[in-house]
């Protein structure tokens, strides 16, 4: 195996060697497909497990297992996906309405999203893909979420502000610690360079309209060794922009603004890349030769020369501006 593939990637091929049935297979395949670095040097790997996914998919469709394309893989897009996990009726589907454009289906009763459903939240130039998920409880997490909570790059914890929020959040994190998914604070460039389990979250206590501060403060000096709390309301819009800040920091990205020799940048449609990018994985981004083929870059960013000659090992930074040149 190349040594350039992601401790992300090699978790979920574990996942893959150690599945029992396909259903389990199938989840562990997309996770690696989403999960293995997109470039040169993988495409034999990518090309293996998208033969092992069809060949699972056709298998599945002979014995009549399998209806379709599973509900529960969302592919990813934007930034970074995150995952909104929690207690029935506590509002996930309200905060998808409220933050992007999609049509969720939001009721008074527990139990009203049956599949994933995800939508692009975006501010100023930023997108970040959000997917709303079926509640889960104590007794039942529905099949399938576990593969949907463990391919997004950060999960979200739901609860309702007031007194029922200590009971969901601890039941919704030992359901989903019990499967192996434990969250934790930590950006998501820290925990992809080390060895651990763990993935990025936070947890969003919602209808923050109804409840008095109190409730929330004591929640949040509770949890504050664990999981960053940020307190919103679908109904108001309170808090939503802090909790998209935080996103942000998790999501552990940069934007790169590519620009044409003798030709302004444009300022509107970054490229979106984990810190620590260099200029050849932009250079890669606009297109798979160019590392190869690019004899250097100009930069225009914070704390440089204007126009700054860079060589494409170079580490790029939020909001650079960048001219490759042939
Ligand atoms: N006051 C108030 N009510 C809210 C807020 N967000 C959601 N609600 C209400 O809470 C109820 C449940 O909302 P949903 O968005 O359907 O909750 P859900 O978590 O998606 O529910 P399930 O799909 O069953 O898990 C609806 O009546 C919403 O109008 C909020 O911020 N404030
Ligand atoms: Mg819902």
């Amino acid at each position: 195996m190349p040594a350039n593939v992601t401790p992300e990637y090699e978790k979920a091929e574990q996942r893959y060697r150690q599945a029992t049935t396909d259903d389990e297979r199938l989840a562990a395949l997309q996770e690696m497909l989403s999960a293995i670095p997109k470039h040169k040097g993988t495409e034999k790997m990518q090309a293996d497990i998208k033969r092992r996914l069809s060949h699972l998919r056709r298998e599945q469709q002979k014995t009549g297992h399998s209806t379709g394309p599973d509900p529960f893989h969302i592919p990813k897009s934007g930034a970074g996906q995150v995952a909104l996990a929690g207690a029935p009726n506590t509002g996930k589907s309200s905060l998808l309405v409220a933050t992007t454009n999609a049509a969720a289906k939001v009721a008074d009763y527990p139990f009203t999203t049956i599949v994933p459903q995800p939508g692009m939240w975006q501010k100023d130039d930023i997108q970040i893909e959000l997917v709303d998920t079926p509640p889960l409880t104590p007794d039942h997490v529905p099949a399938g979420l576990m593969g949907t909570l463990r391919n997004a790059d950060v999960v979200c914890v739901v609860a309702e502000a007031g007194e029922v929020a200590l009971e969901q959040a601890e039941s919704v994190l030992s359901g989903l610690g019990a499967r192996g998914l434990t969250l934790c604070s930590r950006p998501r460039d820290e925990l992809a360079a080390s060895e651990t389990n763990e993935k990025s979250g936070l947890l969003i206590v919602n209808k923050a309209d109804l409840a008095g501060a109190g409730t929330i403060d004591s929640l949040r000096e509770l949890y504050s060794e664990k999981l960053d709390t940020v307190a919103v309301s679908a109904r108001t819009g309170q808090g939503l922009e802090d909790w998209f800040n935080r996103l942000w920091q998790l999501l552990a990205m940069i934007r790169v603004y590519a620009k044409e020799p003798g030709k302004p940048p444009d300022l509107h449609k970054p490229f979106t890349l984990p810190i620590g990018s260099t200029v050849a994985d932009l250079a890669c981004l606009i297109h798979r030769d160019l590392p190869e083929r690019m004899k250097f870059a100009r930069l225009w960013g914070h704390g440089r020369f204007e126009g700054q000659h860079m060589h494409k090992t170079e580490p790029l930074q939020d909001r650079d501006i960048v001219e490759i040149h042939e």
